[in-house]
């Protein structure tokens, strides 16, 4: 008897949810930060062992929305909670809050319906084992018949407990995926989400969320080096000339970083060719939206 189903991280932004999926599949899918509003599309992430498969997707944080980018990032949010067969909510242990939670819960409530719904405590490394059953039995109190598996995605603490519970969970069923599949976007997605990553880490403030990456040609050259050209958009004048740098020199360094990163995934080599384009405003812009995401 197989098994095989949805399973959907769900938090608030920098709640740990793309550093649990890379832990869950053992494999750095999912672009990870400090930064909050790191992710902004569902990823899917496919984990096949024995005689299941479960299909994990990852989501933007939950927020509410201020402009068009972030209103799309909650539809796929929203679409991941549909498709779910398992949903999982992941509680920043150190940032617990009971009243957020309770907010959280009465609105995803109606998606949750009838599906498998369970709390996470995530990164419990940081945490003393005091205060951790100390929020785990006041959160049990207040959302009764729900049992709370506090994991770190960093020493892997019940990491295969967590698996375990979730196959229980999953619906009877053949894959829906080969199985060396590894996730339904594709390599050039993945290539762009790692040019972002470094953006987001070498630069400050409102730079990393203007910048959208857009990579326009991806192809396989002789000598098995792969040719990827990528336009870097940015909102405005000032922030072009910041990501260029002195010279170039920001620019270069966002190459390098970012080609070594992509060979290292792709497992190639790689020709990177970075621009950086202005498109005034495109996170309000419905059309750029649409055609980009
Ligand atoms: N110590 C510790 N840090 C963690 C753990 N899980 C995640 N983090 C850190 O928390 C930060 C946010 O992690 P992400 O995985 O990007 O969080 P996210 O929920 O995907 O964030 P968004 O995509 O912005 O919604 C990063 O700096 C991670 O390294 C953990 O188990 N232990
Ligand atoms: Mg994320």
């Amino acid at each position: 008897m197989k098994k095989c189903g949805y399973v959907t991280l769900f938090g608030k932004p920098n709640s740990g949810k793309s550093t649990l999926l890379n832990r869950l599949l053992n494999y750095n899918l999912s672009i990870v930060t400090r930064k909050v509003q790191t992710t902004r599309n569902k990823i899917s992430g496919v984990l096949t062992e024995n005689n299941y498969q479960i299909i994990f997707l990852d989501t933007p944080g939950f927020l509410a929305p201020k402009y068009e980018l972030q209103k799309f990032m909650l539809k796929e949010l929203n679409s991941s909670l549909e498709d779910a067969d398992v949903i999982l909510n992941l509680i920043d242990a150190t940032a617990f809050d009971m009243n957020v939670q309770i907010d959280i819960f009465s609105k995803i409530r109606k998606s949750i319906g009838t599906k498998a719904y369970i709390p996470l405590f995530t990164k419990s490394d940081l945490l003393e084992e005091e205060k951790l059953k100390n929020f785990i039995s006041l959160y049990e109190k207040e959302f009764p018949g729900f049992e709370i598996i506090p994991v770190s995605a960093l020493t892997g603490k019940n990491i295969d407990l967590l698996k375990n519970t979730i196959v229980e969970k999953l619906p009877e069923s053949e894959f829906l995926f080969d199985e060396e599949h590894l996730t339904d976007k594709p390599e050039k997605f993945f290539v762009s989400e790692i040019i972002r990553k470094n953006i987001l880490e070498q630069f400050r403030e409102e730079i990393p969320y203007s910048v959208f990456v857009n990579v326009i040609e991806y192809k396989e050259r002789e000598k098995g080096k792969i040719y990827i050209h990528a336009e870097i958009i940015v909102e405005r004048e000032s922030q072009k000339i910041i990501i260029i740098g002195r010279k170039g020199a920001s620019l270069k360094k966002i190459g390098e970083s970012s080609r070594m990163e992509i060979e290292k995934f792709l497992g190639k080599g790689i020709f990177l060719k970075l621009f950086v384009k202005i498109r005034k405003d495109w996170r309000n812009n419905p059309t750029f939206l649409k055609s980009n995401f």
